[in-house]
């Protein structure tokens, strides 16, 4: 049996290829309609491309594209291929691209063709074979590739436990570590959302998926499209979140997926109606905590109780309030129980189990739990325990039913509009600026971003650093969404008798900072 993703997705599509798997909302020829067949075809010529290559088995294809159809058709076709998919956020800069690129070395790279130039001197530089364009519009070098070749493949034999893709996840310290995915953890878990959250197919009546999401992470590119295609479902398809024009969309569509800001921005919006979401049956959310206060928000206005859900890169999704049960059995504020099959337990300092009630570290096993990391055995080793099980850096608790609450994080990460922003990256950017004696990073409460990164700046003696300045060196090095929504310029920075610097003192004094 071919364990290969994509075959599996395939196998989910509608018996009548003529039907239509994606409409996109925006861009300058929406809506531009694309049926299942496009998709197995489309997929097919970029899938035999890559196979003309003669590429070493096992090569990695890393992609950092804007977001549209074409882009999630070289992803399919990546899998198809029997290669692995690299998704690299659109905003990232030369130096990340740099050190991504050159830990992965990718044997093919596809970039936007305005970053071709740049790109492609860093890809060659490290080795990579092949390097193509795509853009937003149908164009680059990559279609025009794929124009001259069948559009019939047989999708190439992978096990199980074949790596389909790398996912880089920042690290704690040092340097970012890209998690390895096998087809088997992807469809293990493609496979209980579809069962948990009730999806129907086209002969059920049919789902219509609204997708607002980027397609470089977990949410938009595994959890979002998986759900859609392995159901046969169509996608209406937003290049951009726009508040008002997906709040239209949910007219025609019945499933939406977004991080808890993209909620908050809808909320603001006078056209957000129960009225505008009756044909909804389901709305999901995670990749950061949802307030309590957006959650009831959103049922007071819409109707409908939204389905909160943890998960990880490493892990995909590990826990979702129930979706069959009904909305009473959905608890705001909690991420739900543990999936089928999918084991969560909460453990103390100590190693041993906590009871319901009491908070500890957030460890999980199941076959949806990534390999390891890539060419980091030791980083892999201490990442799990003894026993086999993933140590998640969350910290929770459950409750007497088995709610898991995630009430903070034992890793320094910052969650902001449902990116992850780690602290030692950012002050060792800072650090390296002239005239910075040290600095350290927090988040602190944001009214749209959940958490906003704030940089305090100590400067060397007799130097002058300039807040604005600061952030102004930080854009281009940086990718955007990293850089400190504000910087503030001390002459020391709060430490405890130990040296070690009072993050927490920090995160208080700036408490309120963007308080409405
Ligand atoms: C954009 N900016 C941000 C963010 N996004 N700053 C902090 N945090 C962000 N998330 C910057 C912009 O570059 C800009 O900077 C300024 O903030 C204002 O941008 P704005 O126009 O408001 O942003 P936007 O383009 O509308 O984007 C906001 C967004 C986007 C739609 C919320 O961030 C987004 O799509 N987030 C979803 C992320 C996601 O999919 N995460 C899933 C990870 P300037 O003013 O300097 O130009 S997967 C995962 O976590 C796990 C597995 C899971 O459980 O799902
Ligand atoms: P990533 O590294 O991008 O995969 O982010 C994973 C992290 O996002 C988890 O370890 C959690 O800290 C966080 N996360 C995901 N979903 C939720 C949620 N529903 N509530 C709170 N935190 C979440």
């Amino acid at each position: 049996m071919n364990h290969n993703l994509f075959a599996a997705l395939r196998a989910g599509f509608p018996a009548d290829l003529d039907t239509i798997a994606i409409e996109t909302a925006d861009g300058p020829d929406a809506p531009h309609r694309y049926t299942w067949r496009d998709l197995e075809r489309g997929t097919a010529m970029i899938a035999n491309l890559l196979a003309s290559l003669d590429l070493p088995p096992g090569a990695r294809v890393a992609v950092q594209t804007e977001k549209s159809v074409e882009a999630l058709m070289l992803y399919l076709a990546v899998l198809r291929a029997g290669f692995v998919y690299l998704p690299l956020n659109t905003a990232y800069q030369s130096a990340e691209i740099e050190y991504f690129i050159g830990d992965a070395e990718p044997a093919v790279v596809v970039c936007s063709g305005k970053a071709f130039g740049w790109v492609s001197k860093i890809a060659f530089k490290a080795g990579t074979q092949y390097v193509f364009s795509l853009n937003d519009d149908r164009s680059g070098s990559l279609l025009e590739r794929a124009a001259h070749h069948s559009d019939q493949h047989q999708p190439a034999e992978r096990g199980p436990e074949e790596l389909a893709a790398i996912l880089y996840t920042s690290g704690t310290t040092g340097r970012s570590k890209g998690a390895m995915l096998s087809h088997g953890n992807m469809l293990s878990n493609a496979r209980t959302l579809k069962d948990f959250w009730g999806w129907r197919t086209p002969e059920q009546g049919g789902d219509v998926l609204v997708h607002a999401l980027p397609i470089f992470h977990v949410h938009g590119l595994f959890v979002a499209c998986h759900g859609a295609l392995l159901n046969g479902s169509k996608m209406i398809w937003f290049s951009k979140f726009e508040p008002r024009a997906v709040i239209a969309s949910f007219k025609q569509a019945t499933v939406f997926m977004g991080v808890p800001t993209l909620y908050v921005r809808m909320l603001a919006e006078d056209s957000l109606t129960r009225q505008a979401c009756s044909s909804m049956r389901l709305f999901l959310s995670g990749s950061a905590p949802m307030l309590v206060d957006t959650f009831d928000a959103w049922r007071q206005r819409t109707g409908h109780t939204i389905v909160e859900r943890y998960g990880m890169s490493e892990t995909i999704m590990l826990t979702s309030n129930p979706y069959l049960a009904g909305p009473q059995a959905r608890k705001g504020g909690t991420v739900g129980p543990a999936l089928p099959g999918v084991q969560v337990r909460v453990q103390d300092d100590e190693g041993q189990p906590c009871p319901a009630g009491e908070i500890g570290h957030i460890q999980v096993k199941g076959p949806n739990v990534f390999a390891g990391y890539w060419r980091m055995p030791e980083k892999t080793r201490e990442e799990f325990t003894a026993d086999g099980w993933f140590k998640t850096g969350d910290v929770g608790r459950f409750d007497s039913d088995g709610y898991l609450t995630i009430v903070g994080r034992s890793k320094d990460l910052i969650i902001s509009g449902g990116y992850n922003v780690y602290p030692a990256e950012i002050e060792s950017v800072i650090n390296e600026l002239p005239g910075v004696a040290e600095s350290a990073v927090v988040g602190v409460p944001h009214p749209d971003f959940g958490e906003a990164v704030v940089a305090v700046v100590v400067p060397q003696a007799g130097a002058t650093v300039q807040a604005d300045e600061v952030v102004a060196a930080l854009k281009g090095r940086i990718a955007n969404f990293k850089v400190p929504k504000r910087v503030f310029i001390a002459p020391e920075l709060p430490r405890n008798t130990m040296g070690k610097v009072q993050k927490k003192l920090l995160r208080e004094q700036h408490q309120g900072l963007f308080d409405a």
